[in-house]
Order: structure tokens, then sequence, then C-alpha cells
């Protein structure tokens, strides 16, 4: 095992890969910036380095000085958690060249799934199912016209540099295809500094349902099941649950399948996320691959019994899988997570400041990943997220049961916070019935406003 592995981020994923790391007995090391500086990931970790300015892009994006300080401290790995550098090949490749194992995937094969459309043709050449749509980037608008006619409208319009729902156009007549297709390309180029695009047949209301795996380096891969990930606001998640009632056991087990093999040919290593979206029919069809641990990672571990950032660690490691995970995989009740942001309730606007009070639930299947604490301070310069509550439970109707004891013990003064809105949410009969798709949320607010009012 590492000796000394440097944790590039901050928040519950610092604390949650500290606390990974103390369970393995490797060392760990904090950075921070100086609006961090009372966090508990540095009051957790055993050394802590502040690499720079509150700001980001002057210190949690700061290669250079992430790296100083890996150096400085003397470590063998670096874990990037999720967002900041966690998908950044040119930070795996200075990783590299700086002999410090970086806890992810190979940088060619991160690179490769953040083309959008080479990820596409990848997993088509692999024989997941994708949606009809272009073969590579659109070159012209006439080539972007003929792949409609042939697609059938309506269509999708995507940034290959995107992902997360940045720089997309929906398009549902040819008239106004020119006018999307040239703002899409723009939008892409100013974004991303990459302007090019690609073609999806468009599903209305699709579920988002996406596939947890495992790879070691030793070319072994194994899927640990679904998540459902349809309740998002402006694409971001606001409530995860794993298993999806959506997905039968035949196509699970057939997904499964298909990703086990496809993502051995690509390479892959460590943990991974592929995204689906399913159509009203219930088939399921690949959009975009997360090269990192993701937000919701605990809905999977609850479900598998299965510590994936411990599987990361080890995987870094060497390890095999057969070495790592029980010989038999199985599902275990019903897993969802609230994502518990530092924002308003109903105008959705960011909330930083100090927490006065801050009462944490806990009991029976119910466990929170926070780094939050009375008296802390949510900063302004950073993501929203404050805590995540996992509950756990024989079925979904115990999750649920426990997910609304849980919010309703989950004390949180000084500052807005979502839980409000997901108290609202668990009383919806369309989200407790468990049949609500991406659309679930737009619907939701719509009614509530109108009884508002
Ligand atoms: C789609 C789609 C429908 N059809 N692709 C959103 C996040 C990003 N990862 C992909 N997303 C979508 N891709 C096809 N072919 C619907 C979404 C989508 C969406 C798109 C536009 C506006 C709001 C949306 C909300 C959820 C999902």
């Amino acid at each position: 095992m590492f000796r000394k592995v440097l944790i590039a981020n901050r928040g519950e994923i610092a604390l949650r890969v500290i606390n990974a790391c103390r369970e393995l007995g490797v060392r760990t090391v904090a950075v921070y910036s100086e609006a961090d500086r009372n966090s508990l990931h540095v009051r957790f970790a055993d050394e802590a380095i502040c690499i720079g300015p509150p700001r980001p892009t002057d210190s949690y994006l700061n290669v250079p000085a992430v790296i100083s300080a890996a150096e400085i401290a003397d470590v063998d790995a670096i874990h990037p958690g999720y967002g900041l550098l966690s998908e950044n090949a040119n930070f795996a490749e200075v990783c590299r060249a700086s002999n410090i194992k970086f806890i992810g995937p190979p940088p060619e094969v991160t690179r490769l799934m953040g083309e959008k459309e080479k990820a596409r043709q990848a997993m088509k050449k692999a024989k997941v199912p994708i949606l009809p749509g272009s073969d590579g980037v659109l070159h012209t608008l006439e080539e972007a016209l003929a792949t409609a006619e042939q697609v059938g409208y309506p269509v999708i319009l995507k940034a290959k540099a995107g992902g997360g729902g940045r720089g997309m156009r929906i398009v549902r007549t040819p008239e106004e295809l020119p006018n999307l297709y040239h703002a899409a390309h723009a939008e892409a180029a100013n974004a991303f500094g990459n302007g090019e695009l690609y073609m999806e047949k468009f599903i209305e209301n699709p579920r988002h349902i996406e596939f947890q795996v495992l790879a070691d380096e030793h070319g072994n891969v194994v899927t640990l099941f679904e998540r459902e990930c349809s309740i998002q606001r402006r694409h971001q998640k606001l409530i995860e649950e794993a298993p999806s009632l959506q997905v039968s056991p035949k196509l699970r087990e057939e997904i499964g399948r298909t990703l086990s093999r496809s993502l051995a040919d690509i390479g892959y290593q460590n943990a991974g996320t592929i995204e689906f979206l399913m159509d009203p029919k219930g088939n399921l069809y690949f959009i975009e691959m997360n090269t990192r641990i993701q937000v919701e990672h605990p809905v999977t571990e609850a479900i598998t019994g299965i510590d994936l950032v411990k599987a990361q660690l080890r995987i870094a490691c060497g390890e095999k899988l057969s070495d790592i995970l029980p010989p038999k995989l199985e599902i275990r009740g019903h897993a969802i997570e609230c994502r518990i942001n530092a924002e308003h309730p109903r105008k959705f606007t960011p909330s930083a400041g100090k927490i006065t009070a801050f009462n944490v639930p806990g009991s029976n299947g119910v466990r929170v990943d926070t780094a939050q604490y009375a008296e802390g301070v949510v900063p302004p310069y950073y993501d929203s997220l404050i805590a995540k509550l996992i509950v756990h439970g024989k079925d979904r109707a115990e999750a649920m049961s426990r997910m609304e004891r849980a919010l309703g013990q989950f004390v949180v003064q000084g500052i807005d916070t979502s839980i409000p809105l997901h108290q609202e949410i668990f009383q919806d009969e369309e989200f407790r019935a468990g049949k609500f798709d991406t659309g679930f949320m737009e619907r939701f607010l719509a009614k509530r406003n109108a009884a508002a009012k």
C-alpha cells in the first residue's frame, strides 16, 4: 500500500478520502486555500499545506502549486476526488512525469472520455448501445442538416469538448437548425476553446441512469450495478438512488456484461461511471463516461457493501479486483442520497456564511458525509454542496421513511439549505411512486409555484 497520499480536493470528499486512507494505514496530506484554513479536511489530515488564495484557479486548480505540495510532502500518490483536477488529463500526465501515482485511469483514457464524440464512437465499437446520430463530429451545416434528416427530428447538438449539459441545443425542425448550429458552435468555442459539435437523436424527458464500474490494472472489470439520477435541476443532481426501479435484472445483467467487456477493451482502470439515457420504452443508451469517483458513490457503497474509495487506492497500488471484492456481488436493499446544498430552497441562490447550529442525523441506516460543523464557514468561492445524507433500508419504502426522519433531524442554522426542498420532494406522489424522469423537477417546481399563489 502507499505510504503517503495527497488529497487534491476540499470539503466532504477530501474527508472521505482521508477516512479511506486511515483505514488502510496510509498517511494523508491535505492541501487548502486561504479560505479553507479552518476546514475539517485540514484538521483531520496528518499534514496540511496551504496552496494559495481562495479562488479555485489560484489554489485547487493550480497544477504547479499542487505538484509542489506533493513533492515537498514526498507523497507516493494523489487522489483528486471529484470536480477540480479529477478529469484533467494534463494533470494526470504531470503526475506521471513527477513519479507520483495519479489515483484514477491513465491520462490517455481520461482524454478519450473527455472528447465526448470519441467516447461515443469507442463505446459503439465495443457494442455498447448508443443513440442514432453523427459518426464523429459535424464539419458543416450541410452535414448537420443531412444527419438530422437521416436520424429524424428532434435532434440534439452537443459539444465534443462539453459534457454535463453545457453547450447543448435541442433542434425540432430543419428551419431552426442553422441558427442553433451556429449558436452552439460559438458557445462551445467560447466555453471550451473547441467549437466542434456532434449530433444525437433527442429523447424527450429521458431517465438518467448510470452504472458504476471498477477496473484493476490487470484487465479485470466489474460493474457494481446502477444509480437512478433523474432528480436534477439545471444539470445539478439533487437526489440519487440505487438500484433503479426501472432497470430489470435482465437489463442490469446485460449492460453489466457489455460494459465489463468494453471497458476492458478500452483499457479502463480504477473507478468510473457510465451515463445512460433511458427512453420511455426502457432502452438504455450510452451518453458519457465520467472517469472519477462521483458525488453519489455512497448509494452504491450502501447496496453493495464495497468501499469504493478504498478500492480506488488498492487498485492504484496494483491489487487485483479478485483480492479486493467479495466472490459474489449482490444488491442488498435500497439506498437514497439527498445532496444538501447551501442555497435558498425556493430561489436556489447560493448561501455562504457562518453556520451557527449544526445537528447531524444518525442511527439506523443513516450516513452523513460532510466537512461542515457548528461555527464552520461556507465560503462563497466553491460548490454549494455542504453535506450528503444517505439512507439505506431493506427496500425503497424503508429508505424513504428513514430519509424523512433524518431530514427532520438535520438542523443547519445561519445559512439557507436545500433541506426543506428535499422534505417537499419526499411528499410528492410522483416521487414516492418512483415513476419519474429528468422532467420531474420542472413539473415539481411548477406545481409548487402554482400552489403558492
Ligand atoms: C440528452 C437528452 C436527450 N437526448 N441527449 C443532460 C446532461 C448531459 N450529460 C446530457 N443531457 C441530456 N442529453 C439526448 N440524445 C437530454 C439531456 C437532458 C437535458 C437536455 C437539455 C436540457 C435539459 C436536460 C435535462 C436532463 C437531461
